[in-house]
């Protein structure tokens, strides 16, 4: 360990402190999901000796059937942030209705997050991720119609991911940079990995499903044959890498370049991940890191939720890779 560990406490401290303190908890949130991370951390390591692997029974909002980590993610989650008093209400993937947490004043937060992204390869022992973001309500000290918060005033405000891999990363955004902290084990500490992270202009890794190649648009189609088309002088062929996990894929795409796609396609013609805790909290992450995230026809950032489940297209990474597949999006016609 380098001798000037940076904790994840301490640096959101020295934060608030640059910010003049004041009454801002973000901060505060940020190392409660830190918290929630190195509890679920310790459940997946662990879930094959405990018999945590497999399905639950139930299927959440989006119809996938509920893994039973899922089900506890979703709890370590709940619970980590109904504690602090400070969340009014939370959207989760595994949850049908936004959840109502505090009428408070001081719960002047709205929590968007998929507790355990990635859930497929929970029982193989791939990487899996936890995706969120923070909304400040546009009124406090009212217990009203939170959906509409959303929709008409809320701001995002924090957003990033925990990618549970090799080892455990929190990748996070407050609005000024997106910093990396690795989970050292032995310490029980996040400690910063990556200070000020920038997403290369370009990069030649590509990320999408192939297997929706039929059921995408022929322009989507076009693009997909285009990034295979050997041109060493733009380095394509670009190399796939997919994974199942998004966090996963998004976090090589924000480290070393190139682009994630998952577009509409005949089975899911809005798209199949979801905007509130999917494609919003990495857009933040990524747009802050000098990427860019759209859905084919315009910033993701642009989008309002009309429901907690709404699903978007998403194209994420690399700006220029980004605006590659917009352009083939907008000439080709579909
Ligand atoms: P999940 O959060 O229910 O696991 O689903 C979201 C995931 C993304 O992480 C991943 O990129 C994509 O859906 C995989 O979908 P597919 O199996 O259609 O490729
Ligand atoms: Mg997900």
């Amino acid at each position: 360990m380098p001798d000037q560990a940076v904790s994840l406490g301490r640096s959101l401290a020295e934060k608030r402190r640059q910010a003049g303190g004041g009454a801002d908890e973000l901060p505060t949130l940020i190392l409660e999901m830190g918290l929630a991370a190195k509890i679920l951390t310790r459940e997946i390591r662990r879930a094959a000796l405990v018999g945590n692997l497999g399905l639950a029974g139930e299927q959440n909002p989006s119809g996938d059937t509920q893994k039973k980590l899922d089900v506890y993610s979703n709890g370590v989650v709940v619970r980590a942030f109904t504690d602090t008093g400070l969340v009014a209400a939370i959207v989760s993937e595994e949850m049908e209705e936004l959840r109502i947490i505090s009428c408070s004043p001081e719960a002047e937060y709205l929590l968007c997050v998929d507790p355990l992204d990635g859930s497929s390869n929970t029982d193989i022992n791939g990487a899996v991720g936890t995706i969120f973001s923070f909304y400040r309500r546009g009124v406090s000290g009212a217990c009203i119609d939170c959906e509409g918060e959303l929709r008409e005033s809320a701001e995002l405000v924090a957003a990033g991911y925990v990618l549970y891999g090799p080892s455990t990363v929190l990748v996070y955004n407050m609005g000024d940079a997106v910093d990396a902290f690795t989970l050292d084990d032995d310490v029980g500490e996040f400690l910063l990995s990556h200070e000020k992270i920038r997403c290369p202009d370009r990069g030649s890794y590509y990320s999408a499903n192939l297997g929706r190649y039929h059921g995408w648009d022929q322009n989507v189609r076009a693009y997909a044959d285009h990034v295979i088309e050997p041109d060493p002088a733009s380095g394509r062929p670009y190399s796939l890498r997919y994974s199942g996990a998004l966090a996963a894929d998004l976090h090589r795409v924000l480290l070393e370049g190139g682009i994630y796609l998952y577009p509409a396609d005949e089975d899911y013609p809005e798209g199949k991940l979801r905007l509130l805790y999917e494609c919003a909290p990495l857009a933040f992450v990524v747009e802050a890191a000098g990427g860019r995230a759209s859905t084919g026809r315009g910033r993701v950032l642009h989008l309002r939720a009309e429901s907690p489940h709404q699903r978007s297209p998403l194209a994420i990474g690399s700006s220029d890779e980004v605006a590659t597949f917009e352009r083939f999006v907008a000439t080709r016609g579909s």
